[in-house]
């Protein structure tokens, strides 16, 4: 018996060393200290031995059970320990790691044109304006010399709502409006969206942006026109680029002009992008027609005035030699990370 004693302790411990997990510990557990374990019938056996054997194997027997248990429990703290170590360490954040890359943002490239062509005209002294893209009818056409019966007013060529405002066809109404609230002389630009009823192709958008300039002071000529369109094409060109102008019509202005500059790619010599003619149309213009003052009343007999309009998308084509106006608004990133 005391033999079976040592036996059993050593078997024990070796055991409990060796045990890799929860489950494998409580079938331990039974086999020794269970109602059918080693210990427990090792104790029971002590009632057979002789009676002056019993108090001393009881004893023995009862300590080892009581060592055994002890060191159970601590064989379950240990496993509980490593198990705990394991998961934190599956959870760990490795701080070493590269960091997830963000690709950088950048200006669209109408938003970075509008703005190089709003920093020249801040540069020469106009102030920057602004309106609603909603409008009357009175402000998108009345006020600008186009009357009811005027084509352009029509729903094949105007966006409409139901109430009969209208989606601004053109920024002209920002000036307008400038006008009734300012009195002259001023200088103003304002940008922005325009829409019309247009089926979008490579020259055509339904919604398209547009910026537009005024100036009206006393004695206001076309050579102050002029002027102010030269320093402006070349600041945005080149200081080489020559203008013409062409006479047009517009029903807001009188004189009206059409606008060229020379070929950004031939310089006037002739090549695919000006179509062999030198020449890119850049703008309209001309001097604001006496019907515009009278409708914002300013006296058309003392303030006299220029004003004109493009628009950023052509512009925008111009400058990076972009053929199809639906490229801006594909968001396709593969064309627009070129800017
Ligand atoms: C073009 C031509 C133009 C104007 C816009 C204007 C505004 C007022 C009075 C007189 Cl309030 N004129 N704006 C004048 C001439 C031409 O735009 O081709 N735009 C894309």
């Amino acid at each position: 018996m005391e033999e079976e004693l040592q036996l059993l302790t050593r078997e024990a411990r070796s055991a409990l060393e060796s045990v890799a997990d929860g489950e494998g510990l409580e079938s331990l557990r039974v086999s020794y200290l269970g109602r059918k374990g080693r210990i427990t019938a090792l104790i029971r056996s002590v009632g057979a031995l002789p009676a002056e054997d019993r108090p001393r194997m009881g004893q023995a027997a009862n300590r080892l059970k009581k060592e055994l248990e002890l060191e159970f429990e601590k064989a379950e703290g240990r496993l509980r320990e490593a198990a705990e170590r394991r998961k934190t360490s599956r959870e760990a954040v490795d701080v070493t790691l590269p960091g997830l890359a963000l690709s950088r943002g950048r200006r669209h490239p109408i938003t970075a044109t509008l703005e190089e062509v709003i920093d020249i005209f801040s540069g020469l002294g106009f102030a920057l304006e602004s309106g609603p893209e909603i409008e009357t009818e009175y402000y998108n056409f009345d006020a600008l010399n186009m009357p009811a019966d005027h084509p352009a007013r029509d729903m094949q060529d105007t966006l409409y709502l139901e109430d009969g405002r209208v989606l601004r066809t053109h920024t002209s109404p920002v000036q307008i409006r400038t006008m009734e609230k300012t009195e002259p002389p001023l200088r103003m630009i304002c940008a922005g969206k325009a829409f019309r009823a247009d089926t979008a192709d490579a020259s055509h958008s339904p919604m398209f942006h547009q910026l537009e300039g005024l100036m009206v002071d006393r004695v206001v000529s076309l050579a102050d026109l002029k002027g102010v369109l030269t320093v402006f094409a070349r600041r945005l060109f080149g200081e080489e680029t020559r203008l013409r102008f062409r006479p047009s019509f517009f029903p807001f202005t009188e004189p009206s002009a059409e606008v060229d500059i020379s070929c950004v790619v031939c310089s006037g010599t002739g090549c695919s992008l000006c179509s062999r003619r030198g020449w890119l149309e850049i703008l309209g213009a001309g001097m604001v027609d006496p019907e515009v003052f009278r409708a914002v009343g300013y006296d058309p007999e003392e303030w006299t005035g220029f004003a004109f309009g493009m628009g950023i998308e052509r512009i925008a084509m111009l400058k990076h030699g972009i053929d199809d106006i639906r490229l801006f608004y594909d968001n396709d990133l593969r064309f627009l990370h070129q800017f």
